[in-house]
């Protein structure tokens, strides 16, 4: 059916155990991923996609440590330890995914100054990766988001896909998080008052 699209978000091996920024139980959610994956016509992927350097590097910041803040021009941006740096196998999908099928892979994170949670704007909230064009350009007016990590990437690409007026439902059976001063429970929260659905 055209209109419905199935959304994978950084399914990359540095976010599954062994990776730079693992997710606890990450890996565990490929063969659910992959039987979505069959069941949509339409599937799209996210890529988390940094240079080396990159500003949301704890290794950055002079004395700073992963997990810690830093204000930023654009609002305060949490620090992670180095990951998914273009090119490396920490940012190739996990080996296992069934990503054949997708029809277009957004990357995100590319530029060196700003970091990009969300498949459709960088955390200004402002610049757009395109991918919100481009579900309008093609009749998508329905998006199930899974993937990694649920309190960062999905919450943040779910709440601006329901500000692009899009349907939109989060499988968490699907997706995996990363629990940050309680992040799991807020980001859960900000997604609901969004108006999003999950499934
Ligand atoms: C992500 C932190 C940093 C994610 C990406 O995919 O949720 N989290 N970069
Ligand atoms: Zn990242």
């Amino acid at each position: 059916m055209a209109g419905e699209a199935l959304i994978v978000i950084d399914l990359q091996n540095d976010f599954c155990p062994g990776g730079a920024l693992a997710v606890a139980g990450g890996d565990e959610i490929v063969p659910i991923v992959n039987r979505l994956i069959g069941d949509f016509e339409h599937v799209l992927l996210t890529q988390d996609w940094h240079p080396a350097g990159h500003s949301s590097f704890a290794s950055t910041h002079e004395g700073k440590q992963p997990f810690e803040t830093v204000e930023m021009p654009y609002g305060t941006q949490t620090l992670w330890p180095d990951h998914c740096i273009q090119g490396t196998n920490g940012a190739m999908f996990h080996r296992d995914l069934a990503w054949d099928k997708g029809e277009i892979v957004i990357r995100k994170g590319f530029r060196k100054a700003i970091d990009s949670y969300s498949a459709f704007y960088e955390n200004d909230h402002a610049t757009p990766t395109g991918l919100g064009g481009y579900l309008k350009e093609r009749g998508i007016g329905k998006v199930t988001l899974c993937g990694l990590a649920t309190d960062f990437c999905v919450a943040f690409s779910a709440i601006d896909a329901r500000k692009h007026g899009l349907d939109v439902t989060v499988r968490l059976d699907a997706c995996r998080g990363i629990d940050l001063g309680g992040s799991m429970a807020a980001m859960t929260e900000r997604m609901k008052q969004a108006g999003v659905t999950l499934g």
